[in-house]
C-alpha cells in the first residue's frame, strides 16, 4: 500500500491532521492500535479553545458542537474557600471557552472522516516505522494475523504519550524535559446536574478539587489524589464527601450526587521533547508533550500542533515548498513551552504538594492574593486560558 501521510494514533491530533489533509486533498492513511469503539470510551478533556472550535467548524465538523457545545465566559478559582471569577471575555476582548468533550470531539472527526472516505486501519498491531531519516519512509503493521506494509512521503507521529513514533528516534537525536507530579486526579463522571454553572477550581489544605461538566445533566469532577490510588477503593459516597469538602461551602451545598459513570485516576505530568522533527517523521500533539490536566491545555495544544502540521504538508505538496516543515519544530515549541508554563503555574499555584514548606505555601496564597488584586494578573491568566486565535 502507498499512500502520501501515514498518520499514526487516531485521537484528536491525528484525525486532525487527518482531516485537514483530506480537506486539501491529499491522500492519508490513519494506522490506529485500538478499535474505534475503545478510542470512544476514553473521558479526557472536556474545554476547547476558541481556536479549537475554529478549526473543527472549517473543517465542516462542527455541527453538533454548535448545537451541543456550552460557551462559558468565565471560571471560578476558590482558594481555601475565598472565591474569585476569572471574566474570560471581559478580560479578553469577548473572548469564551467552550464545554464539549473530547470523547464528542474524537466521535465527530472519525464520523466526518467516513463520509469524507478516507481510511483508518484500527486494530493495527506492532505498528512499526521504518527509515524516515531517508527520503522513503515505511510503516509496517499487523492485522488480522498478517504483516502489512505502508509506503508514504511523511509520516505524522500522532500516538499519545506512549506511542511508538517518539520512541523509535534514536535516543541520541532526542532531549527530553520533564516534571512528574507527586499525585494525581481521580476523576468521577456522572449523570446529575453540574454545582456550578461555571467550572470551579479549588485550591484547598485536603488537596485540589474541581468541578467540571459534560452538559446540563452531566457532570465530571475531580480531587487530587496520592499517585497509587486505586479508584476501585473509592465508592462513589466517599467521592462525593471528599469533594464536598474541598469546593467551599457555597458549591458544596448545591452538589447533586449520583452514581458514577466512570470513576478513573490519571496522573499530572509535565514532559516535552525537542525537536518536533526527524527527517520525515514529525510529532504532534501528546506524542511530542504532555501537560498537567490544570489548564485545561492538553487537547487545544495537540489540535494546534495539528493545524501547523498539516499545513506545513499541505504547503510542500501543493507549493513543493519545504519551509513549513522545516519550521514547524521550531514554532511549535515555542508555543509549546509557554502552555507548559502556564499549566505548570496553575498546577503549582493550587494542588498541595507533600514536600511544600511553609514557605512555599505562603507562595501560593501570595500568587491567589496576586489575582485578587490585580486586573493585570487576572488577564494574563484569562489569556492563556482563552489561548490564541488561529490565524484567519
Ligand atoms: P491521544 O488522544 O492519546 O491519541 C493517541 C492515539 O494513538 C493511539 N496509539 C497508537 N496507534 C498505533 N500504534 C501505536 N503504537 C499506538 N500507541 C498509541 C492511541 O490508542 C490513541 O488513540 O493523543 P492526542 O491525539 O495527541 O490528543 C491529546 C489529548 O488526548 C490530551 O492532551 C488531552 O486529553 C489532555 N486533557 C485535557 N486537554 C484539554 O485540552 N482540556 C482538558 O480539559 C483536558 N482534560 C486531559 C484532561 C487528559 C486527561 N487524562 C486522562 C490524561 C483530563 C484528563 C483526566
Ligand atoms: C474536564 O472537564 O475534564 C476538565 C476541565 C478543565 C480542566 C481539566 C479537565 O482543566
Amino acid at each position: 500500500m502507498r499512500t502520501q501521510v501515514a498518520i499514526i494514533g487516531s485521537g484528536p491530533a491525528g484525525l486532525l491532521v487527518g482531516a485537514m489533509l483530506t480537506q486539501a486533498g491529499i491522500d492519508n492513511i490513519i494506522l490506529e492500535r485500538k478499535s474505534r469503539d475503545y478510542v470512544l470510551g476514553r473521558i479526557r478533556a472536556g474545554v476547547l479553545e476558541e481556536a479549537t472550535t475554529a478549526l473543527l467548524h472549517r473543517l465542516g465538523a462542527g455541527a453538533r458542537l454548535t448545537r451541543e457545545g456550552l460557551k462559558h465566559d468565565g471560571f471560578e478559582l476558590a482558594f481555601q474557600g475565598e472565591a474569585l471569577r476569572i471574566d474570560l471575555a471581559h478580560l479578553t476582548g469577548g473572548r469564551t471557552v467552550t464545554v464539549y468533550g473530547q470523547t464528542e470531539v474524537t466521535r465527530d472527526l472519525m464520523d466526518h472522516r467516513l463520509a469524507a472516505g478516507a481510511a483508518t486501519i484500527y486494530d493495527a498491531e506492532n505498528v512499526a516505522l521504518h527509515e524516515f531519516g531517508s527520503g522513503r519512509p515505511s510503516v509496517t503493521y499487523m492485522k488480522d494475523g498478517l504483516t502489512q506494509r505502508l509506503d508514504c512521503e511523511f509520516i505524522a507521529g500522532c500516538d499519545g504519550f506512549h506511542g511508538v513514533s517518539r520512541a523509535s528516534v534514536p535516543q541520541a537525536a532526542l532531549r527530553s524535559f520533564e516534571r512528574a507530579y507527586p499525585f494525581g486526579w481521580l476523576g468521577v463522571l456522572a449523570d446529575v446536574p453540574p454545582c456550578a454553572p461555571e467550572l470551579v477550581y479549588a485550591a484547598h489544605e485536603r488537596g485540589f478539587a474541581l468541578c467540571s461538566m459534560r452538559s446540563p445533566t452531566r457532570s465530571r469532577y475531580y480531587i487530587q489524589c496520592p499517585l497509587e490510588t486505586d479508584p476501585a477503593q473509592w465508592s462513589d459516597d466517599a467521592f462525593w464527601d471528599e469533594l464536598r469538602r474541598r469546593i467551599g461551602e457555597e458549591a458544596a451545598a448545591r452538589v447533586v450526587t449520583g452514581p458514577s459513570i466512570e470513576k478513573s485516576v490519571a496522573p499530572l505530568r509535565s514532559f516535552v521533547a525537542e525537536p518536533l522533527r526527524f527527517g520525515r517523521l514529525f510529532l504532534a500533539g501528546d506524542a511530542a508533550h504532555i501537560v498537567p490536566p490544570t489548564g485545561a491545555k492538553g487537547l487545544n495544544l495537540a489540535a494546534r500542533d495539528a493545524y501547523e502540521l498539516a499545513r506545513a504538508f499541505i504547503e510542500f505538496f501543493r507549493e513543493k515548498s519545504s519551509a513549513g516543515i522545516d519550521h514547524y519544530s521550531k514554532r511549535a515549541l515555542d508555543r509549546i513551552w509557554r502552555v507548559e508554563r502556564f499549566s505548570w503555574a496553575m498546577t503549582t499555584m493550587l494542588h498541595r504538594f507533600p514536600q511544600f514548606s511553609p514557605f512555599e505555601e505562603r507562595m501560593q496564597e501570595a500568587e491567589f492574593r496576586q489575582l485578587q488584586v490585580s486586573e493585570a494578573a487576572r488577564r494574563l491568566v484569562a489569556e492563556n486560558y482563552v489561548g490564541a486565535p488561529l490565524p484567519a
